[in-house]
């Protein structure tokens, strides 16, 4: 590209579609605009997520052009087409990328990075938009919905939720979100739903009305990931907050409407090195229940922002050192600390939202991705907290409780074997004997379409590996399996079998107690489920 201002091509991608700066590199292979729009586009879809909107790396590795070019475009095009077992997926092998497509992304990665615009109160509000106003809302729950036992299911490439009832398995809604769902997260109280999408879009929907409908959405970025709402006593329901990938921030909002109210960038120096990092994403927020705090996790630097949100002019933000690429995490059983997963790292940070500190560093197995985790009791070494590997096929149990068992605290007690790499979810419930962990990266088919189930009393036993996916019926398709969510009365655990946005879907709900399959739920609208969040489970964080 011959530099100056280019203007993008409109694609589904959040941050591909804007104007942008691009800067000359002599040494970068020629490419046409044409060839650096889809370049541009398929980056933001494909690559952004784990290399960096600036490509300084992060859950994969840099691409800045100092790399890129010295590595080559012969060495670049096989990395892109045949992957790497450190978690690179086979973009061309997979047919996933066309020979062409490679070939672009190949001289792509060899130009300078375009820099998407900054996103400041005046554009959130440009997009803020209020349905019902708060005094218009129900003043008590107008349906008959057996709320607590809802599920929200993320339809990924849909850009929907589908809100289905936990009894009868029915689909009750199906609601417009935004480009490539991500999380939906609850409100203290349980009644209103937040769901956020890869663009930054927010809906905010009133589950008391008599059909839950979305009630505010406001856009607060061009990427994001997560949501969260204020849950400390005397702030239940007033307060939600979003991170941002792009621009690197946080935003707290007012909890009924939405409205902006606070922008913190998280642009600074990494914890370890001290060095200037100008994209530090937000990834997992989680809410203090010991006070009116969010822990913000701020990916690049390896800083946990613990924002007090008691006084929003006159904010006090408590910055805790932790290990770098901070991803995803949750609460060990008591609720007082937070389980935080460095993922590039291996290692997970303990911190203490009581005393407002890092607790301890745990090393555990290559690249740990927990969701919010699974806590547990186990029979011999007290409670545990578990996070399974993206890149390895073990599970390992942290011990949580300092209090009575102070010898297994912040240490690895046991390592599980599961059935192999590619996890990204496990899950048990405080009624439950099982430990479910998923592994859908995973390029085996046997192993993405299963769940491995552990009995928590007889650990040693290993796994169960039970075939979900074949179990759904559907017609072929990648049919990945993902996710284990309870149903509240924990006897129930449903599985999203993800398969591609043109291929059947399903979800499939096992009988807890006895493993076997209780129901299957197919419908042509359950397109790409992956994401699954029982009402109350979420709420309170029960998992
Ligand atoms: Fe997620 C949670 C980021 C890809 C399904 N995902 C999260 C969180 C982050 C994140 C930061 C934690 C939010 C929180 O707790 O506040 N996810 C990312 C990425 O950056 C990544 C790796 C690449 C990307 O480009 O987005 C990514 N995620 C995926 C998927 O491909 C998944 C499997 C399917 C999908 O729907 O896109 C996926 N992510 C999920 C789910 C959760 C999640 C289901 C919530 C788990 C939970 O139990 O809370």
């Amino acid at each position: 590209v011959a530099g100056g201002k280019m203007q993008a091509s409109s694609g589904p991608s959040p941050v591909g579609g804007i104007e942008m700066v691009q800067a000359i590199n002599p040494k970068s292979p020629p490419m046409s605009k044409d060839e650096f729009e889809i370049g541009k586009k398929i980056y933001f879809e494909r690559c952004a997520g784990c290399h960096g909107v600036l490509r300084k790396g992060a859950t994969g590795k840099p691409l800045t052009t100092d790399i890129t070019l010295d590595r080559g475009s012969d060495y670049l095009k096989t990395f892109i087409t045949y992957g790497s077992p450190g978690g690179m997926p086979n973009w061309g092998t997979s047919g996933t990328l066309t020979e062409k497509e490679v070939d672009i992304m190949t001289r792509y990665v060899q130009h300078e990075p375009p820099m998407p615009p900054e996103y400041g109160i005046k554009e959130m509000e440009a997009t803020w938009k209020v349905y019902v106003k708060p005094e218009d809302r129900p003043k008590k729950k107008m349906n008959d919905l057996d709320l607590a036992n809802l599920f929200s299911v993320t339809l990924r490439d849909a850009g929907k939720i589908a809100l289905i009832d936990g009894a009868s398995k029915k689909i009750v809604d199906i609601i417009n979100t935004g480009y490539a769902v991500h999380i939906s997260r609850l409100s203290k109280s349980g009644r209103y739903l937040f769901v956020i999408g890869r663009d930054a879009k927010i809906v905010m929907i009133d589950l008391w009305m008599a059909k839950p409908a979305p009630v505010a959405e406001i856009k607060v970025g061009l990427e994001a990931r997560s949501v969260e709402t204020s849950k400390f006593k005397g702030f239940e329901d007033k307060l939600a907050i979003a991170g941002t990938y792009w621009p690197p921030q946080y935003v707290i909002m007012d909890g009924d409407t939405l409205k902006p109210r606070k922008i913190i960038g998280t642009r600074g120096m990494t914890s370890d090195t001290n060095e200037y990092h100008p994209e530090p994403r937000v990834a997992a927020i989680v809410s203090s229940h010991y006070k009116p705090e969010f822990l913000v996790n701020a990916k690049e630097t390896g800083v946990v922002h613990m924002v007090n949100y008691s006084d929003l002019e006159n904010l006090k933000v408590t910055m805790i050192k932790t290990p770098r690429f901070l991803h995803d995490g949750g609460m060990e059983a008591s609720g007082r600390y937070f389980m935080d997963a460095a993922n590039a790292s291996d290692k997970i940070a303990v911190i203490d939202t009581k005393e407002s500190k890092l607790a301890a560093v745990v090393n555990v197995g290559k690249t740990p991705h927990p969701g919010r985790g699974a806590n547990f009791v186990h029979p011999k070494f007290g409670p545990v907290w578990a996070t399974g590997h993206l890149g390895d096929e073990t599970v390992s149990l942290i011990g949580t409780d300092p209090k009575k068992n102070p010898q297994h605290a912040w240490k690895v007690v046991q390592t599980l074997t599961a059935a192999g790499g590619g996890q990204l979810f496990l899950k048990t419930h405080p009624k439950s004997k099982n430990l479910w962990v998923d592994a859908p990266l995973n390029p085996d088919p046997k192993i993405s379409q299963a769940i491995a189930v552990f009995d928590i009393n007889n650990l040693d036993k290993g796994y169960e590996l039970l075939p979900i996916g074949a179990w759904a019926g559907v017609k072929p398709g990648a049919k990945r399996v993902v996710q284990p969510e309870y149903n509240k009365a924990g006897d129930e655990v449903w599985f999203s079998v993800w398969s591609g946005a043109g291929e059947e879907s399903a979800i499939v709900v096992v009988d807890d107690r006895t493993r076997k399959l209780k129901a299957v739920i197919k419908d042509p609208q359950l397109i790409t489920p992956t994401g699954k969040f029982n009402v109350y489970n979420t709420q309170n964080d029960v998992y």
